[in-house]
């Protein structure tokens, strides 16, 4: 499939771990159905974190941490769920929790996870604050439902706190940004990048894939576009580039996806032709891109790029792209 660096002509940019897929339920230490579309970060001791998004045989999802020395394999995984959805306080949370977000914080000294929490009315965006993926502060719903695919920027733009998120109206699903003094009210909307029409891979719904990638040229976004089809959806991803003082502009963005469902677990699972990454850690070259990812909503696999391919390749092939 592979040759010279290439699949059928196109460069490859994200190249998937030998080990992949590197985590399944068959590796969880309580019942769990599947595990997949996990958050990831890296812990002050250089130990990678997971949070994994677990779903039981009800289909309501919670999350479970996993640690890793070299974030390949030699997984720890926590004993019991991490952070379970908490109906009697946050009845938001009735159905489940789903894939999570990390940013950290520096001015908070804190990991924000904003989170997918699911109800009688929707799927909209929670947030919590931790220090230690043990004890957790919710921040409740700051987006009302249908809202999802949220991650918050490491630190303030303009003063404000930013957040990416994709809300769906009836002009289609676009992300937007909007920003906050205290992370709990929220206003300044702004559409951040518009889903494309027609027979585009990107039509009709686009989602942010893990938090931006801060580079010296801007913030870098990996994000996925669903494409309908007569046999179901297909999930592939995505780059586009924005202005780092002004995310909302977007300076760059690919015409073509660079990742999507190829090898066999991403082609078949609960729902297949799905790659849905929610994290990434830099390696200690500042460079590298490990990518996490769910495999076909059933498996947890890991692919790396590099952020100066990309912006070269978005240089190549990418164009400014009206707001
Ligand atoms: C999206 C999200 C993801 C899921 C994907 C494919 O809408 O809900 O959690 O991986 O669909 O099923």
């Amino acid at each position: 499939m592979s040759h010279n660096g290439k699949t059928r002509g196109y460069e490859v940019l994200f190249h998937r771990h030998e080990k992949n897929p590197i985590l399944t339920a068959e590796d969880w230490p309580y019942p769990a159905h599947s595990v997949f579309n996990a958050a990831a970060t890296k812990l002050a001791d250089g130990t990678t974190l997971l949070l994994c998004r677990v779903e039981d045989r009800r289909g309501h999802s919670h999350l479970c941490a996993a640690r890793s020395a070299n974030g390949v394999d030699g997984w720890i995984i926590d004993e019991r769920p991490t952070l379970s959805p908490d109906v009697e306080n946050h009845p938001e949370e009735l159905w489940g929790i789903e894939d999570p977000r990390i940013t950290y914080v520096d001015e908070l000294g804190k990991y924000a996870v904003a989170y997918t929490a699911f109800s009688r009315g929707g799927p909209g965006v929670a947030l919590a604050l931790t220090t230690d993926f043990r004890t957790f502060e919710r921040k409740g719903l700051i987006m009302q439902p249908d809202d999802k695919d949220a991650a918050l920027l490491p630190h303030r733009i303009d003063g404000s706190f930013a957040l990416i998120h994709r809300p769906v109206t009836d002009s289609g699903a676009h992300v937007w940004i909007s920003y906050s003094p205290d992370l709990r009210n929220w206003g300044s909307h702004k559409l951040m990048l518009q889903a494309r029409k027609g027979s585009w891979w990107d039509a009709n719904k686009v989602g942010l894939s893990p938090p931006l990638i801060e580079t010296p040229r801007g913030w870098l976004m990996l994000y996925h576009g669903v494409r309908h089809t007569a046999a179901g959806c297909l999930y592939r991803l995505g780059v586009a580039l924005f202005a780092i003082d002004k995310p909302e502009v977007c300076l760059l963005r690919g015409d073509s996806w660079i990742f999507g469902p190829e090898a066999s677990y991403e082609r078949s699972g609960d729902v297949g032709n799905v790659a849905f990454p929610c994290g990434y850690t830099l390696g200690p070259d500042g460079d590298t891109i490990n990518m996490y990812y769910g495999g076909a909503d059933s498996c947890i696999a890991l692919a790396t790029g590099s952020i100066r391919e990309l912006l070269r390749w978005l240089d190549e092939h990418g164009s400014p792209s009206p707001s």
